[in-house]
């Protein structure tokens, strides 16, 4: 089988930065902005490309993952090329390993990739929020005759020590490239979406395993390496909205982002839809005493309280009197009566009794609180803004009942 582009999917990073959200489920598994997961986009992103045969490299908590992925049939990827395949670590005869790094996930993978001879290799991220056409990317790539081609984005001074950073000449040929720097030298940011000669990059690849002070890793290791030894590096400038959910933060405000009236990034957009796996749902009923304003709701909620500036996920109940705002609720939610909630991100399957506060005390409206997946809430407690409560942690906490009870 031949195909001229192949792509690999970078989805097995642990997501350590994302706290709770990550503790079931690997990073692009996580719900997003109501009927999604993060991985969608970029799945869709493939699909709208024309970009077929795909490998997803997984191994943190991959369960959830991989059962989602399937053979790719909501993201119309099992009817072309090779399809999707979900690519976890395996064992050879000599042993075989963890995916080390990023560079080192895709080097383990290489006799998946050469059995469709490919020309190029698109690397992707499983846990970036954009729309981005591929082929435009690959087109420049060819045009310039670039060994390399990344994407990228222009990001705020101050969150440069999260990026790849580079310098370019005129001709946009990079000549810079420093991973992650605590003193940026500009602030053109890699989009960790890069395309190679195949040919080029498995030369690199298998150097960079002869390395053993390597961390096996695009970004640390192979961009630079490629560098230093003359390649042809070129940028590619995206112009469109680009979020890195990698942090609690990042991921809160991408979800606020689609709740803007002009959103940045157009989920109703036609020509680029974002697919999804569906579950068959009843519709969302909104009670008398229910009332909804500049919010995302998905099938199967029962609204009876008031919800502002949120994104609420499949199958939630939210009990009248409860007052919502600048928050992500995520599937499968029970909220009780006279609950408020406020700038918080609540975990699939939680339950909420009646009365609990959460997000109050000093740091009410600026700091983000978390209530991991499955955790009980029982009855009039109040979470300070900024907690992050999992299910270990929530027999810890104590309603204001037990609390006058003891005497506190
Ligand atoms: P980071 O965002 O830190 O930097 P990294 O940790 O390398 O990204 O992970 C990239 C992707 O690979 C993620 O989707 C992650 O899940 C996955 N991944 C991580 N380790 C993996 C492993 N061992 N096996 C399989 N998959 C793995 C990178 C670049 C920067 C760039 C940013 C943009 O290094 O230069 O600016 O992406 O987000
Ligand atoms: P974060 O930086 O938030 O932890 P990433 O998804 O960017 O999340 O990847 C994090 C790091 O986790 C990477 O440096 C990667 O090498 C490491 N990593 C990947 N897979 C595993 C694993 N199975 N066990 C431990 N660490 C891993």
């Amino acid at each position: 089988m031949k195909e001229e582009c192949v792509a690999m999917l970078l989805a097995g990073g642990q997501g350590s930065r994302l706290g709770l959200l990550t503790k079931n489920i690997a990073k692009p598994a996580i719900p997003f902005g109501g009927k999604y997961r993060i991985i969608d986009f970029t799945l869709s992103n493939c699909s709208n490309s024309g970009i077929h045969t795909l490998g997803v490299l997984t191994q943190y908590e991959p369960l959830v993952l991989n059962s989602y992925i399937g053979i790719g049939g909501p993201w119309d990827l099992d009817k072309e090329g090779g399809g999707v395949s979900v690519l976890p670590p395996y064992v050879t005869s000599d042993g075989g390993h963890w995916y080390k790094g990023t560079a080192n996930a895709v080097y383990q993978n290489m006799a998946f990739i050469d059995y469709y001879n490919p020309k190029y290799v698109l690397i992707l991220s499983g846990d970036h929020i954009y729309k981005m056409n591929y082929a435009l990317m690959l087109q420049e790539h060819k045009r310039k005759n670039a060994d390399a081609t990344i994407s990228v984005i222009q990001v705020p001074w101050e969150e440069t020590h999260r990026f790849g950073i580079m310098n370019t000449n005129e001709k946009g040929r990079i000549v810079e490239f420093q991973e992650k720097p605590k003193e940026a030298i500009s602030n053109l940011a890699s989009m960790g979406v890069y395309i190679f000669n195949w040919r080029k990059l498995k030369k690199h690849l298998i150097e960079d395993e002869e390395d053993r002070k390597s961390h096996n890793d695009f970004g640390k290791n192979i961009i630079p390496k490629m560098l230093r030894e003359g390649e042809k590096l070129y940028t590619y400038h995206f112009d469109g909205y680009w979020k890195d959910v990698g942090t609690i933060e990042s991921f809160w405000q991408a979800n606020m982002d689609l709740l803007l009236q002009k959103a940045p990034l157009d989920i109703f957009d036609r020509n680029w839809r974002i697919y999804s796996v569906n579950t068959s749902q009843p519709p969302q009923y909104v009670a008398e005493s229910g009332n909804l304003q500049q919010s995302l709701v998905t099938d199967g909620c029962q609204i009876f309280g008031e919800i502002n500036n949120t994104v609420i996920f499949t199958g939630a109940y939210i009990g009248s009197g409860t007052v919502i705002k600048d928050s992500v609720i995520m599937g499968n939610a029970y909220i009780g009566k006279g609950v408020t909630i406020e700038k918080a991100i609540i975990g699939e399957d939680v339950t909420i009794e009646d009365n609990v506060c959460i997000g109050t005390g000093s740091n009410q409206g600026k700091k983000i609180t978390v209530i991991g997946q499955k955790v009980r809430i029982s009855k009039d407690t109040h979470i300070d803004a900024g907690a992050q409560i999992s299910k270990d942690s929530c027999s810890l906490l104590k309603s204001k009942d037990m609390m006058a009870r003891e005497g506190a």
